[in-house]
């Protein structure tokens, strides 16, 4: 079972930029459980199952997974943690997963956006992919990246401005000053 008071926090932005960076700090200073849609989807993927077969090939396309597989981790992960305070990194992605989630989940309580210039998310991508191994690092993966973020995930930042929701900031600075408009951004809820 879900924790009752269970509390989420989305986190989103473009392809690159910082939502990974941001959760780490925030889990290092409030403790919430972090979990990445991302991250949840590659375990999948290595652990060789016939799911994980089929969202390796669309992720590679820089294109999304069904909602069925996300929510689905998402799910299991939030249960079996036993926690409270969860950040939601990298979902919803398109406005039916928000709906969705909201629906046979929980009403995120808000939303925390990243603003990025593409030249620099991927640049930053770019530079990651020289180590990261991500099959998605590469030029061509990027740009369809680019693609689904603007076509389908920008409507859930759009949509949560208008539930008076959602904090943009710009995480165009170094890391720790992103970090202090975060921290100014939970400081009177979080904890
Ligand atoms: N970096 C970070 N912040 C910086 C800063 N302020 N200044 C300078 N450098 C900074 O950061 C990226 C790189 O930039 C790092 O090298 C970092 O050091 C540096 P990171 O924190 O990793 O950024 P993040 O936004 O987390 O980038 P990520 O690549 O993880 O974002 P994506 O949204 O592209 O990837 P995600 O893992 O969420 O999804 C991957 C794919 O899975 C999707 O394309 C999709 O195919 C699939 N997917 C779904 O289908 N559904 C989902 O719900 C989720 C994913
Ligand atoms: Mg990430």
């Amino acid at each position: 079972e879900l924790h009752p008071e269970a509390s989420v926090v989305f986190v989103l932005g473009g392809p690159g930029s910082g939502k990974g960076t941001q959760c780490e700090r925030i889990v290092a200073k409030y403790g919430h459980t972090h979990l990445s849609a991302g991250d949840l989807l590659r375990d999948e993927v290595k652990s060789g199952s016939q799911v994980g077969k089929q969202c390796e090939a669309i992720m590679k396309e820089g294109k999304l997974v069904p909602m069925e597989v996300t929510i689905a981790l998402l799910r299991n992960a939030m249960v079996r943690s036993g926690a409270k305070d969860f950040l939601i990194d990298g979902f919803p992605r398109a406005m039916d997963q928000a709906l969705a989630f909201e629906q046979m989940i929980k009403p995120c309580r808000m939303v925390l956006a990243f603003d990025c210039p593409e030249e620099v998310m991927e640049a930053r991508l770019l530079k990651r992919g020289e180590t990261s191994g991500r099959s998605d690092d590469n030029t061509a993966t990027i740009r369809k990246r680019f693609e689904t973020f603007v076509s389908q995930s920008l409507p859930v930042i759009s949509h949560y401005e208008q539930l008076g929701k959602c904090h943009r900031i710009s995480a165009v600075p170094p890391p720790e000053e992103v970090f202090a408009m975060v921290c100014h951004v939970l400081e009177p809820t979080a904890r």
